[in-house]
């Protein structure tokens, strides 16, 4: 395929933040892409250049994409890496790779007459078993740490989540947006309506006073209602980590964990963590830990194997991150982000490694969002576990899982 004609352009994100979209062009067809971003960022992710600049680079070269002959996706995102010529995308941005990427990726499904998804399947040949099935999605329906958007939340976990326990796509949707409603009735009466607010991710953040209040009202609701749902959570506890001066290579040694008023160490967190998913039956815990406490991952993994522990601030999409965690058994699941890496063969390559080692993945959308509903092809396009997109809310969370339904009409 010859790439006739490029543009990249400045948008806004669902924070109002400036972010990519690019658009390319081939046999008279056209595909647009754009770029999330991350608040509660891993120090390891892809390097994300300023939109302004990016715009700037892309525009007095067009980086040499025009007119030139890619036979396949791993063809033009390697080119892209050619490009760049650094590590951690430090040159070109992780951002301005990620949109080209999957530009890249619908126009190529689009002049092999594919649905996006299809042509993921293809390009990504999975074994795994799940890959005609759609993903379980984790609706995050209350908005902690860095998302938090009531300036009296308590709340030092960052995600409260609900994940249906049915197999059917459209049915999950419905429980988790009636769910949501009511869960929003409830926060009403108990807070009163001016101190309800929305998060980041559409979740709701009201004066909580502790991570165990939030939880209990979920677990509450849960029961009153007689719904089939269970509870997930992402700590994202890097943000509460303390002692900055020993991040880098004396990581995770020392330090401890400010929850609330109190100083947990990374051995009284795990106890605190048993008990929560012992009192809660809680299915998912995320980033449990620090982000180099490869160590304790382990241990909280061992200690109670049924739950999932998924990695995400630990692993960042890279390969030799997982690599790691893998080899010292640092959690059972990871979380998949393409803009943590910055390509489309890369983040499917970072799948794969998973998946052959017996690991769930879950597909996720970043707290900063567009409408674009890539990641909702990607989950469907290689059988993941789950998907992450926020609560079943705003416009562009519901893109994603919108998505999904009519991929599960569209059938394989
Ligand atoms: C996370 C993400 C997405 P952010 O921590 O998993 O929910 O948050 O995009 O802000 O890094
Ligand atoms: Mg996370």
């Amino acid at each position: 395929m010859k790439i006739s004609d490029a543009n990249l352009k400045i948008i806004k994100d669902s924070r109002g933040k400036d972010t990519l979209e690019a658009e390319l062009k081939a046999d008279n067809l056209s595909a647009v892409a754009s770029a999330p971003s991350g608040k509660s960022r891993g120090a390891h992710e892809a390097f994300v250049l300023e939109p302004q600049l990016a715009v700037k680079k892309f525009n007095e070269t067009k980086l040499g994409i025009l007119n030139r002959e890619f036979n396949s996706q791993q063809e033009f995102d390697d080119f892209l890496n050619y490009l760049d010529g650094s590590k951690n995308k430090g040159n070109l941005g992780g951002n301005l790779t990620l949109v080209l990427s999957l530009a890249f990726a619908r126009l190529k499904a689009k002049t092999e007459n594919k649905e996006l998804f299809q042509y993921i399947r293809q390009i990504s040949q999975l074994s795994n078993s799940q890959v005609s099935q759609l993903p379980r999605p984790f609706f995050n329906v209350i908005n902690g740490g860095a998302h938090a958007t009531n300036p009296q939340s308590k709340l030092d976990f960052q995600e409260f989540q609900i994940i249906p326990k049915t197999q059917d796509f459209g049915i999950a949707l419905g429980l988790g947006q009636e769910f949501y409603r009511k869960l929003n009735e409830t926060l009403e009466e108990k807070f009163g309506k001016e101190n309800v607010m929305l998060g980041d991710e559409a979740g709701f953040s009201c004066p909580f006073e502790s991570n165990e209040q939030a939880i209990e009202i979920l677990a509450d609701l849960i029961v009153k209602s007689n719904y089939p749902l269970k509870i997930g959570l992402d700590v994202a506890a890097t943000q509460f980590f303390h002692n900055a001066d020993l991040r880098g290579s004396n990581a995770g040694k020392r330090g401890y964990y400010l929850i609330g008023e109190k100083e947990y160490s990374a051995e009284e967190l795990k106890d605190f963590y048993i008990k929560l998913i012992e009192a809660y039956n809680i299915f998912s815990i995320e980033d449990p830990f620090f982000e180099e406490s490869f160590d304790d991952f382990t241990k909280l993994t061992q200690s109670k194997p049924e739950t999932l522990i998924i990695a995400d601030d630990l692993t960042t999409t890279n390969p030799e991150r997982l690599k790691r965690a893998i080899e010292k058994k640092s959690g059972n699941a990871i979380l998949i982000k393409p803009n943590q890496i910055g390509t489309l063969t890369e983040t499917i390559n970072v799948i794969k490694l998973a998946s052959e080692n017996g690991w769930q993945f879950v597909v996720s959308h970043r707290s900063g969002e567009t409408m674009d509903d890539f990641i909702a092809n990607l989950a469907a396009g290689t059988g993941a576990f789950g998907i992450k997109a926020g609560a079943p809310s705003a416009p562009e969370r519901m893109a994603k899982y919108n998505r999904l339904l009519r991929i599960g009409e569209l059938g394989s």
